[in-house]
């Protein structure tokens, strides 16, 4: 199957300027494209990570991907999806945000030899265009009404929020880009999510415009899921790529808890599977969803390619801790994230010295026994763990031989009514 024909199939191609001419002309020769990632956070997120496979399918096809990293639009914000202007961002936010999105565009694009991948920053050629040059060279060329038609104006103008003159401006900054990089690195097309289309093309006019080139625009579709609701999103916010903010166990858990529904499209968005495994798995789901493959690769699949081996076989044995294997040494911050949603009590640190906490006390301080007969029960029954060991001796105390990581012991009762007790 062709590059585009693959695109096509796993339903990326949202919408295509001269629909009729990319497809061969794509197949042409080598082409260079970029995709542009505006420094709102440190790190990018789940909802990001579809244009920047995107950026990968087309390097691995033989094109030349630029990775736009928007130290000058991010200093103004994209007004495209929100429903209001956005605070300023500080320079020192920006320059930390700028270098942790380039970190992770780094280890996911190839950009070693002459042939690879570019890494660049709008700022570098917009910090010294001064206003007055610019509105001649590039503002000249937006008709006013042209603008305010852009859904990303339009709604703002409708609501009773508003738009301020700054975040009206940024199509144009986002529309020099374009220009910029088609003089400077011979750039023909852009990519972007679907709510880039108006940004998009907005280049493609002032190339037009402004040199009488042709250039090309493609958006893929934004990664939702079947209720509408954006993928990679929780209750705790955004899924983000950085272990810092979103734990590779979390990462893994995220994907593995994805519904049916959703796997589909992100098998075909966001892995590199061949079509054939996807069909595959597609057919798994429906014939033995309880198996859950689809989930299972996913989460391998993305943590390897996040996180890394390393990431995935924490992930995993996270993973299995959860359901109940048995815990030796691992860090608080591990313990942390595998059971973040588990009640904890703290209890001094010397009550493991000397004869030791009874385990007795242990499970009714950590609210697992409503007393001490029915935690000495428990115990008998075989029903309470130590860090997912059995005891079955209900004089059993505990001591500091017992810490599953540096401050917390992990007890348990029955099969998976989990309580910490760190010790402080
Ligand atoms: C800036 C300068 C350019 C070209 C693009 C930009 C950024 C663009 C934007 N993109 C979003 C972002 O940065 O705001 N104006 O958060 C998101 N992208 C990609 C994709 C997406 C878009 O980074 O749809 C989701 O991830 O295009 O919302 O010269």
């Amino acid at each position: 199957m062709d590059f585009f024909a693959d695109l096509t199939w796993r339903g990326l191609v949202n919408q295509c300027t001269a629909p009729e001419q990319v497809p061969s002309w794509l197949a042409g020769g080598r082409r260079t494209l970029y995709c542009g990632f505006d420094p709102t956070s440190d790190s990018l997120h789940v909802g990001s990570l579809l244009p920047v496979m995107l950026l990968r399918r087309f390097q691995r096809a033989g094109h030349r991907p630029i990775a736009l990293v928007g130290g000058a639009t991010g200093m103004i914000g994209d007004p495209t999806g929100k429903s209001e202007e956005r605070n300023l961002l500080t320079t020192d936010q920006l320059a930390a945000n700028v270098a942790g999105i380039r970190g992770q565009l780094e280890s996911l694009l190839d950009f070693s030899g002459a042939g690879g991948a570019l890494l660049l920053n709008n700022f570098d050629w917009m910090q010294s265009y001064s206003f007055l040059a610019f509105l001649r060279d590039v503002g000249k060329h937006f008709p006013v009404n042209v603008m305010l038609a852009k859904d990303s104006v339009k709604g703002r103008l409708e609501s009773t929020v508003g738009i301020s003159y700054t975040e009206f401006s940024y199509m144009l900054l986002q529309a020099y880009d374009f220009v910029y990089l088609n003089q400077k690195h011979g750039c023909e097309l852009q990519v972007g999510g679907s709510d880039q289309w108006g940004n998009i093309t907005a280049g493609i006019d002032l190339a037009r415009r402004m040199h009488g080139t042709q250039l090309y625009g493609l958006t893929c579709p934004l990664l939702l899921k079947s209720d509408g609701q954006k993928m990679g999103k929780t209750e705790k916010g955004a899924v983000y790529l950085s272990a810092a903010k979103t734990s590779p166990y979390a990462f893994y858990q995220y994907w593995i808890n994805v519904a049916d529904a959703d796997c589909g499209g992100s098998l075909r968005f966001l892995t590199e599977l061949p079509r054939e495994e996807i069909d595959a798995l597609d057919r798994s789901r429906a014939e033995e969803p309880h198996v859950r493959a689809s989930q299972k690769r996913l989460a391998e699949e993305l943590t390897r390619l996040i996180h890394g081996d390393s990431g995935l076989a924490a992930a995993r044995k996270a993973t299995e801790v959860f359901f109940g294997a048995e815990i030796d040494r691992l860090t608080d911050e591990q313990l942390g994230d595998i059971f973040a949603d588990v009640p904890s009590v703290t209890l001094v640190r010397d009550r493991l010295n000397g004869e030791g906490l009874p385990l007795v006390d242990a499970l009714v301080e950590a609210g697992l026994a409503k007393s001490k007969g029915e935690a000495r029960r428990t115990i008998e029954q075989g029903g309470a763990y130590v860090n997912n060991r059995p005891k079955t001796d209900a004089a059993t105390k505990l001591t500091p031989a017992d810490l599953a990581s540096e401050t917390v012991i992990v007890l348990r009762s029955g099969k998976k009514k989990y309580a910490l007790i760190k010790l402080a």
